[in-house]
């Protein structure tokens, strides 16, 4: 009976040791490396080995495709960051979402808009330069050729000639609802629209390239009340368009605090303060006319503009730190 049961047993145990073998065989016609190397060249192989050999094929295929694919895909999000200083780009509108919060003593008591003129730069340093209440200096482009110059034309006759390495759709440009998705375009539209009896437009440029930027401060100065030690960069801002147009309600992520020179037509500034301070603060509304030179930190404001009735609106602006 024992000798039967030990029968039994081995008998089991050899059963067993097949199916593991079994097992392994197949495991190792899984390790498909091997499989293809080994069965290559094999004359006649079944439709199974074929089958083995094709997929064996593809997964070398994907292998290649997903090193290439990871090497372009870092060599495209490295050199995007290279080129814009940022990994992910997020569109204009949620850059608001990620500011911190801001202390409302920035526009606690702040009712108003105060207008100045003949004020010296050590008083403006002193009292405005660098806080967050906007002023309005009315008399600091007098002798600007910018207000008699600049006009549709002027700009479009500036970039469609310009010889000075600015491709005429680099550097920032804003659309906002005028359908005109790049300089080229604007300067390309057709007289009557350019003559503000068409489509509604207003758009917003940069400058980038320092001979661009030099060449346009000779209609206009550096506006004599800022701080003399307070610096530019080779970088304004441009924006121009008809009457009823202009930005929607944003806050900028600039650098700095900007001066904004009204050089032709009328624009109402609607200034807002930040969300987390509607309960401290008012917002503000208030007319910048053609001559006059607003100064405002747009990083901390929010602010939206609409061009009045009549001229063209054409304002530069600059940052100052
Ligand atoms: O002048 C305008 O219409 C818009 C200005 C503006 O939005 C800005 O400077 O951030």
């Amino acid at each position: 009976m024992t000798a039967d049961r030990e029968k039994n047993c081995e008998k089991k145990v050899k059963i067993a040791e097949l199916k593991l073998n079994k097992i392994l065989n197949k495991i190792d016609a899984i390790n498909l490396n091997n499989y293809f190397i080994s069965n290559l060249n094999i004359p006649g192989s079944n439709s199974k080995i074929k089958c083995l050999t094709l997929c064996v094929g593809l997964k070398k295929y994907f292998t290649l495709a997903l090193i290439v694919v990871s090497i372009i895909g870092y060599w495209w999000i490295y050199s995007g960051a290279l080129i814009t200083g940022c990994f992910v780009k997020l569109p204009e509108q949620s850059k608001s979402l990620f500011r911190s919060p801001e202390d409302c003593s920035m526009c606690i008591n702040v009712n108003d808009v105060t207008r100045l003129a003949n004020i010296s730069a050590e008083e403006f340093e002193d009292l405005y330069a660098y806080n967050t209440k906007p002023v309005i200096v009315t008399d600091a482009t007098k002798d600007w050729e910018a207000l008699e110059k600049f006009n549709f034309n002027f700009f479009a006759d500036f970039y469609r000639n310009t010889k000075m390495g600015r491709k005429i759709n680099d550097c920032f440009y804003f659309a906002y609802k005028s359908g005109l998705n790049s300089l080229s375009e604007v300067f390309s539209m057709d007289e009557m629209r350019a003559n503000l009896s068409g489509d509604p437009w207003y758009v917003g440029w940069s400058t980038c390239y320092e001979e661009e930027t030099k060449t346009l401060r000779k209609y206009y100065n550096r506006p004599y009340f800022l701080p003399r030690t307070a610096e530019s960069d080779m970088v304004d801002w441009i924006f121009m368009g008809g009457p009823g147009q202009g930005a929607h309600m944003h806050v900028d992520s600039v650098r700095h605090v900007s001066w904004q020179a009204q050089v032709r037509g009328r624009k109402r500034w609607q200034l807002a303060p930040p969300p987390e301070c509607l309960y401290a603060c008012v917002p503000l509304a208030f007319t910048v006319h053609s001559g006059e030179i607003l100064v405002v930190d747009t990083n901390r404001w929010y602010h939206k503009t609409n061009v009045l009735p009549g001229d063209i609106s054409i304002t530069i602006g600059a940052e100052y730190d």
